[in-house]
């Protein structure tokens, strides 16, 4: 025989206290119940009506403070309907003489009010004392016929049988009750309670072979119940499901046939608290629904800052591709993505997603266009993403106390422009046009697609936004393109709100600049937001515009970056350099368009070294990760910040140094190039400090770039 143990305070979810009811025709001995369990004595002489007692939490077995109830039909003012309302559970009580004829009635006009309220029922036959023989066989058929009655008992207020283990009953009824998930008439576990189970195993199955082996059982176990299971009685529990079925245990770990076999048997022989501690442990409610608690725990995000997964999300995200993957080609086939989701209530990807994210040749969403959408649904839906990691059991497999441990709030937008630097990792980019200007095509170019690939994408399946990464300085931030709609009326300040903005028009089309002229000067003249003028379709013939100045005239008039030729009508993968620019610009908004030119450069640089791969598992990624980890990004960030603000200080004294742009209407950094001695001190402690830090990030460059070679 084997136990699990649990820990009565992993039970979340359960009840706070009991509320138990007794009803019964008159002088069949409720008050005498009651104060034989209070006062463990037969009361010789009882009054009409017991007053409610309440239990305390620490003296009853479940540890939940329980109130009795006496109602008597005679002298009460409040009404059996009333009284059911507030019920957990009702005992009913009747001699246990009385024949199926008298109880029939009496219970059916308690299920009527039971009914209403949900409230399940305990049949008592009292007085057993008084008969010889058990009326056990006449209740059993009628217990079978009403599945709102939990249990039957026999009992006897006079010499105390039964007593306290009725009350023991009732409350293991209220708080792990039968119902919902077992059928007594078919003998076998509900519909919804196997679904339930089975999507457990699935979360528990971490390496997705369909066993649960010893490390899995043992997670689950410690998880479920706080103490590891002791080996001997991992070899019991599955000697007890190898003897009832032939295929519950394979290759020494439990399947889900043997795993569903095993809480068949608990709730069969009366344990359905534990099915019950596992379920509300991963998040399930008395009805088996997931509660809104654990789906959507809460979290408040302040004004101006945005929300993003944070490392060991990632790593979390990580393993469950990895576990779906099975073929290892960084990438889910439809297949793999539906096995994935088995485990949502509903498909939460449509096929809009593949034309969000990066995927492979054959249209699958790779390993980064998988991160790229969950890092999406983080910035733009977070109560959204919670409600996903909810399904995936992110809380349980990671034992944090929610998803909310999955999510990093940025800092306010403000403090980032204050300090000139920022900590953020995605960015959002707007990007308008007039109809046609070729925005969709500057989208889907973002994910390497060129103009012939495009054109296969059925035009029910685009979408408004393209999510993928770029490298600013070694760094890999996301940026997330969001194709605005053209209708310059309707254009609303949230259209417009973001970090960096584009604005594109069809070289080819000499009334498609108009309407980016038309959008900077009445949204963007006076904003604090980068903004990039882009020349699609560059690989067509260009037009003269017909506009009183012309697109290069115009952004040197608005101190722009000259308009940006681009085109997706290549042969092989569009280039990616605008986005690149457009993160930069993201990131330092402060920024001249000569500065963010000269960082550019540097960015070319740090292209070439780093991995093109994106597996996350060869020792190419991981060097990429290890530079890119949390402390080496923040100290990097802080080296280059005060490099940056030490090259400009410096550019300010370098006679014939490009000027930078001090008339910009922008806030540039040259605003900051008049460096207060306290700047200068900063600037000073932050670059002695790095110093170290500079020999770690060269150490491990190095050691990166002599992989690389040899690759
Ligand atoms: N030759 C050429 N054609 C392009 C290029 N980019 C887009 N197109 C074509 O231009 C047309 C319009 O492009 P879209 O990207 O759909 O333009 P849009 O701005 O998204 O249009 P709306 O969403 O309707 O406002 C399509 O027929 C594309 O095939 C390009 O770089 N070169
Ligand atoms: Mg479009």
């Amino acid at each position: 025989m084997f136990v699990f143990y649990f820990d009565h305070i992993k039970v979340a979810t359960m009840r706070k206290d009991v509320r138990i009811l007794l009803v019964g025709e008159p002088k069949v001995g409720k008050t005498s119940l009651i104060m034989s369990l209070v006062s463990e004595e037969f009361p010789d002489e009882v009054p009409l009506r017991a007053e409610e007692i309440t239990i305390p939490a620490d003296v009853t077995p479940e540890r939940v403070p329980t109130h009795i109830v006496d109602y008597s039909g005679t002298d009460t003012c409040t009404s059996l309907y009333d009284e059911t309302h507030m019920a957990c559970i009702a005992v009913l009580m009747s001699m246990p003489q009385a024949s199926p004829k008298v109880l029939i009635p009496l219970l059916l006009n308690v299920l009527i009010l039971l009914s209403c309220h949900r409230v399940p029922l305990i049949l008592v036959g009292n007085k057993s004392d008084l008969v010889e023989h058990s009326s056990m066989e006449t209740i059993l058929p009628i217990m079978n016929q009403y599945s709102e009655i939990e249990t039957c008992v026999e009992c006897s207020a006079k010499n105390l049988k039964n007593i306290s283990e009725l009350f023991y009953y009732a409350q293991k009824a209220v708080l792990h009750p039968t119902g919902p998930l077992y059928s007594p008439e078919d003998k076998e576990m509900k519909p919804s309670c196997i679904k339930a189970l089975t999507r457990i195993f699935k979360i528990s199955d971490l390496d997705n072979d369909g066993i649960l082996n010893d490390n899995e059982l043992n997670f689950f176990q410690r998880t479920c119940f706080n103490i590891p299971l002791a080996p001997q009685a991992l070899e019991d529990v599955k000697n007890v499901v190898r003897k009832n079925m032939s295929d519950g245990v394979k290759d020494n770990g439990l399947t889900l046939k043997g795993f569903l076999f095993l809480h068949t048997l608990f709730i069969q022989r009366g344990r359905h608290e534990t099915t019950w501690t596992v379920l509300r442990r991963f998040g399930y409610d008395d009805d088996l629904e997931l509660t809104q608690e654990y789906l959507f725990p809460l979290l408040k995000i302040p004004p101006d800052c945005t929300t993003e997964l944070n490392h060991n999300a990632y790593l979390f995200l990580q393993s469950v591709f990895d576990k779906h993957d099975k073929d290892r080609d960084c990438a889910l086939s439809p297949d793999e993505l539906k096995d994935l989701f088995k485990v949502f209530p509903y498909m939460p990807w449509g096929p809009d997603v593949n034309n969000t994210v990066c995927t492979n040749e054959q249209g699958w969403i790779t390993y980064q266009g998988y991160l790229s959408q969950w890092t999406l649904t983080t910035y733009l839906d977070v109560q959204r993403c919670l409600e996903y990691l909810g399904y995936l059991g992110y809380s349980i497999i990671q034992e944090q106390e929610s998803q909310t441990a999955a999510v990093t709030i940025t800092r306010n937008k403000r403090i980032d422009l204050q300090k000139k630097q920022t900590q953020r990792s995605v960015f959002l980019c707007n990007v308008l046009g007039a109809r046609g200007s070729g925005k969709s095509g500057f989208l889907q170019a973002f994910l390497g697609r060129n103009l012939a690939r495009q054109k296969r994408i059925r035009e029910d399946h685009m979408s408004y936004y393209a999510m993928s990464t770029t490298y600013v300085y070694g760094q890999e931030k996301y940026l997330l393109l969001h194709e605005v709609l053209p209708d310059f009326e309707f254009l609303s300040e949230a259209d417009l709100a973001c970090d960096v903005v584009c604005l594109v028009y069809d070289i080819s089309n000499p009334r498609s600049f108009e309407y980016c002229a038309k959008v900077y000067k009445k949204h963007l003249l006076d904003s604090k937001t980068p903004c990039v003028i882009i020349a699609a379709k560059s690989d067509l013939h260009e037009a003269r515009q017909y506009y009183s100045l012309s697109p290069l005239d115009f952004c040197r008039k608005h101190k722009l970056h000259p308009p940006q030729m681009f085109t997706c009508n290549t042969d092989e993968a569009p280039s990616k350099d605008i986005c690149t620019k457009l993160t930069t610009m993201a990131m330092y908004p402060n920024l001249s368009n000569n500065q963010i030119e000269r960082l550019n450069k540097g960015i070319k640089i740090h292209a070439k070294l780093r991995c093109m791969c994106s597996c996350n598992r060869c020792t190419y990624c991981i060097c990429h990760n290890l530079l890119n980890s949390e402390l080496v990004r923040s100290v990097k960030a802080k080296l280059y910040s005060a490099v940056l603000n030490r090259s400009l200080s410096i550019a300010l004294y370098i006679p014939h140094s490009p000027t930078p742009d001090v008339t910009s209407k922008r806030p540039s950094l040259c605003v900051g190039l008049h460096m207060t001695q306290a700047d200068l001190k900063n600037s000073t402690f932050w670059l002695r400090a790095s110093v170290g830090a500079t020999v770690f990030a060269v150490l491990g460059f190095a050691v990166y770039k002599a992989l690389l070679k040899h690759r």
